[in-house]
């Protein structure tokens, strides 16, 4: 077999990476600006990275990775793809920020509601929780109810009200639900099982007309990656309509990674309202939420539910998103992502089976997580059993080889259109020797 990148007997140092996180825990609770960096769930330091190109990261150690989270989702396209770095330099030349209409917004907005159907009506936001509190805000307004229901272990960002029995980081950290959240902000929020009808249809037949909204993850990413059985994606779609609530897809992960138009378009069922985020962005800053035009018509100045921004729109992340999605929409990458993605799917869940090793693959599109599992991962009662201590030890004997995976069991991997056939076959090369001396 090829010898590859990483000869077997290298210990990778990161003696930079450890000083600098030191440092930085000195300034910055937990040395991160995000929980779900800090190893909380695999132990040890997080690496500091200087730089990425492509489908690789290269640390201050000068350590080189072929990266598989892609900044938690946005790096579809991989890391400085010429097309984003020239279009947001061609943004600074004009300048950063107006706080006033510019075309491009008008441009991201349009762009949004060709790509994703059942978007008449979008607005700009600065991140994937802004777009979720704002979907919230305005399901509320436009329905005059409170309840909102929302599922174990799909994360929709820090918003108080959703901030219960969360997944990605608060899962990680074992803390579903936050300290410093009033009673009185989720006392509204009813948290039901993914996949589970029955307990929809009862939460419907019993305060149907006091529900406002479903949100949910059309896909879970957050409790590891979690698909849907069509009957509970098709059943959240019938009972909104039956009870005049707001159908809400939180797609802010995926969103242009499963499909071009996102889950909506891959499974064929049509929300309310979306929110958006990551890819959208390319990197920069950027949320959306959007829907029909009559729901959407309720939102400041056309109507009465407040929601602002200082940097909403932004040229200069509208210039990122933009190019993103332009590459996306007329370069077609999905169909090279998929092929990539289920050989390395294939390969990871071969490689845990040849070590003997139980465990499940979650696998659409280029998003999916390999779960140390007796049993298929189907909601978060199944999740919260994964085997993390052996995660851990997978996470960080592939990280020792150069292969960066996210730090949690509760996360998905991605793959990026900057990946090759060489790297799909050097990470599984490199996952049969880490798994098989997991035992
Ligand atoms: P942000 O506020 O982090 O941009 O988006 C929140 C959010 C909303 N909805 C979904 C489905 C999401 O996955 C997220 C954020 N995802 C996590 C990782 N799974 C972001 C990583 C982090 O918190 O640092």
């Amino acid at each position: 077999m090829k010898q590859y990148l990483f000869a077997k007997d290298i210990l990778m140092q990161r003696t930079n990476s450890q000083a600098q996180i030191e440092k930085a825990r000195r300034f910055i609770p937990g040395g991160v600006n995000s929980p779900a960096r800090a190893f909380g769930g695999v132990g040890g330091d997080p690496v500091v990275i200087d730089r990425g190109e492509g489908a690789r990261l290269y640390d201050i150690d000068g350590n080189e990775y072929i990266d598989y989270i892609g900044s938690w989702g946005p790096h579809i396209l991989g890391h400085r793809h010429p097309a984003v770095i020239d279009a947001i330099e061609q943004a600074l030349k004009k300048g950063t920020s107006f706080g006033a209409p510019t075309e491009m917004e008008t441009e991201m907005a349009e762009l949004l509601c060709e790509a994703v159907a059942s978007l008449e009506k979008v607005r700009m936001v600065n991140s994937g929780t802004e777009a979720t509190m704002s979907a919230i805000r305005v399901a509320r307004g436009y329905t005059g109810r409170d309840v909102v229901i929302k599922f174990a272990g799909c994360y929709h960002g820090h918003v108080d009200s959703l901030l219960v029995q969360a997944g990605s980081g608060a899962l990680t950290l074992g803390v579903p639900s936050s300290p410093g959240i009033p009673q009185g902000c989720t006392k509204d929020t009813i948290v039901l099982e993914y996949n589970n009808v029955e307990q929809l249809q009862e939460a419907f037949e019993e305060r149907g007309s006091e529900i406002a909204c479903i949100i949910l993850e059309p896909v879970v990413g957050n409790m590891g990656t979690v698909i849907p059985d069509d009957a509970f994606l098709q059943a959240t779609r019938i009972l909104c309509t039956a009870h005049d609530s707001v159908l809400i897809f939180d797609e802010v992960m995926t969103g242009f990674r499963v499909a071009y138009g996102g889950a909506q378009q891959r499974l064929n069922v049509t929300p309310d309202m979306t929110t958006l985020g990551k890819i959208i962005g390319g990197g920069m800053p950027v949320g959306a939420y959007g829907g029909r035009a009559d729901i959407m018509n309720v939102v400041s100045p056309a109507g009465p539910v407040y929601q602002a921004g200082t940097l909403s729109g932004n040229p200069v992340a509208m210039a990122s998103g933009l190019a993103t999605l332009k590459v996306l929409r007329d370069e077609n990458p999905y169909p090279k992502l998929e092929q990539l993605s289920e050989k390395l799917a294939h390969g990871l869940s071969e490689a845990a089976t040849k070590a003997g090793l139980p465990h499940q693959m979650a696998q659409i599109g280029s998003m999916m997580t390999l779960f140390f599992n007796e049993h298929p991962v189907r909601d978060f009662s199944v999740s919260s059993k994964n085997d993390t201590k052996r995660f851990a030890k997978y996470f960080h004997g592939m990280l020792d080889k150069g292969i960066y995976l996210p730090c949690s069991q509760y996360e998905a991997m991605f793959v990026s259109a900057a990946h090759t056939e060489d790297d799909i076959n050097q990470t599984i090369q490199i996952a049969e020797e880490v798994l098989a001396n997991l035992n």
